[in-house]
């Protein structure tokens, strides 16, 4: 088969004094680290749209990507073309998942059922490459946001037919995942939000959100869909304010409508600082709430206050996203997406393989550095002895429930000097960059 990037081999792993661009320095596939493979702690992914369809179009400018796919009229060899160079960069990179939206992958009919039959006919060709390569689906998702059609919304339009297509769409894509042996499906909020309350009916746009997502479990299980759910949060862009807010607010909304147990988080670096948060943030929450279940792994420009998906290079952000993971016990059905793009610049082929090497081998070392960390123990015993106060005396009586306002009042009279200690944020920061440059 034709390859399209012949000037390129196997990416292999040299070590971090190799200066081989075309090379890993800390990403070494095969290290068992706690007899699992680093690969298979990482579950590194690819996302087809940036990858794949991604142009370098932004407001200011037109596509500057070249790729080789892309000179071909014909939209279904194109996208059979690019499902072809797809699996060539994963081979040559190691990945070993990927992601992708229906319409990433096959070009929109006349008609749904036309549309439909071009996506069966590039799934059954991902499918056979899937089985030659053993390549595995990380998760799945329709896109309800690129056509006009979904301008008001999706699930939340104020029009019923446009809920009625997107419900339809979604059907096809959980089945198209369900077919490839996805292991999880993953709903964005695309533009499930508001431009203003003016003409919004907040309640009833929520309400129908929740329908929609309880028809999809209830499709998913009548099909035998056993995927992990995954509902992945922004707080803004497109829409000025977009439901899925962040963590907290995710949290709220299934549980107000009684879904939480059917979905985890998919949590996305650069949604995340958007919202005003860390990254850590977002994970924590998830993570002491049971709902960890899935990274899209980027970066934004903290300068800039818009969705940037740089590809992640900044090892600390890295090292405290892999420390909540270990922390949640590494990941179940979820990995690590690069839903990142390489800048608009950086436009040539080979550009795809050294942005997901920079992104591979940080988080490579950021799991490393966090698999010390934890092992090492001296934050959990910090935390530990900080709120000890909870493990006695009248702490451990708030804790077990036998005292309300007048009890601690009581107690509160009696207390003459209240002893506080510090935070030690510095000392605490110290031991991170100790642990990160060693
Ligand atoms: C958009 C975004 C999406 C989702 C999948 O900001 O992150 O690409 O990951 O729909
Ligand atoms: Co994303």
């Amino acid at each position: 088969m034709k390859e399209f990037f012949p000037e390129i081999g196997k990416i292999e792993f040299e070590g971090k004094n190799s200066k081989n661009p075309l090379a890993f320095k800390f990403y070494d596939a095969e290290k068992k680290i706690d007899s699992i493979k680093l690969k298979d702690h990482l579950r590194f992914s690819l996302a087809f749209w940036h990858t794949m369809t991604g142009t370098g179009v932004d407001p200011f400018g037109m596509a500057t990507m070249l790729r080789p796919w892309d000179n071909m009229d014909d939209p279904m060899k194109k996208a059979m073309a690019r499902v072809d160079a797809a699996f060539e960069i994963m081979t040559k990179l190691g990945l070993e998942y990927f992601c992708f939206h229906d319409r990433d992958v096959a070009p929109e009919g006349k008609n749904l059922a036309e549309t439909n039959r071009n996506l069966d006919e590039v799934v059954g060709y991902i499918h056979r490459k899937m089985d030659e390569t053993g390549i595995k689906l990380l998760w799945g998702t329709a896109n309800l946001f690129s056509n006009p059609r979904y301008m008001h919304g999706a699930a939340t339009s104020c029009n019923a037919n446009v809920f009625a297509y997107a419900a339809a769409q979604v059907k096809k894509a959980i089945e198209v995942t369900l077919e490839l042996g996805g292991e999880n499906y993953v709903f964005w909020g695309g533009r499930e939000g508001y431009e203003t309350l003016l003409n919004t009916d907040m309640k009833l746009e929520l309400d129908n959100l929740a329908r929609f997502l309880k028809m999809a479990v209830e499709y998913a299980d009548k099909i035998g869909f056993e995927g992990q759910f995954l509902i992945e949060p922004k707080p803004k862009e497109p829409t000025k304010h977009q439901y899925d807010f962040d963590v907290s607010s995710v949290i709220a909304f299934l549980k107000q409508y009684d879904l939480d147990r059917y979905f985890k988080i998919n949590i996305e670096s650069n949604h995340a600082t958007l919202a005003g948060h860390t990254f850590q943030h977002e994970l924590r929450l998830a993570r002491i709430n049971g709902m960890l279940g899935s990274i899209d792994a980027n970066q934004g420009d903290l300068l800039l206050g818009w969705d940037t998906d740089q590809y992640p290079t900044d090892i600390y952000n890295a090292t405290l996203a892999m420390y909540e993971v270990i922390k949640d016990g590494g990941f179940k059905s979820g990995g690590l997406n690069f839903d990142a793009k390489p800048r608009r610049s950086s436009f040539e082929p080979r550009d795809i393989f050294l942005s997901f090497i920079a992104g591979m081998d940080t988080f490579a070392k950021g799991f490393e550095i966090a698999k010390e960390l934890a092992d090492g123990g001296e934050l959990d015993d910090f935390i530990e002895e900080r709120y000890s106060g909870f493990t006695k005396g009248i702490g451990k009586k708030i804790i077990d429930g036998e005292v309300g306002f007048e009890e601690l009042e009581r107690y509160a009279m009696k207390i003459d000097r209240i002893v506080n200690h510090s935070g030690s944020q510095e000392l605490l920061e110290a031991i991170l960059n100790r642990y990160i440059l060693a």
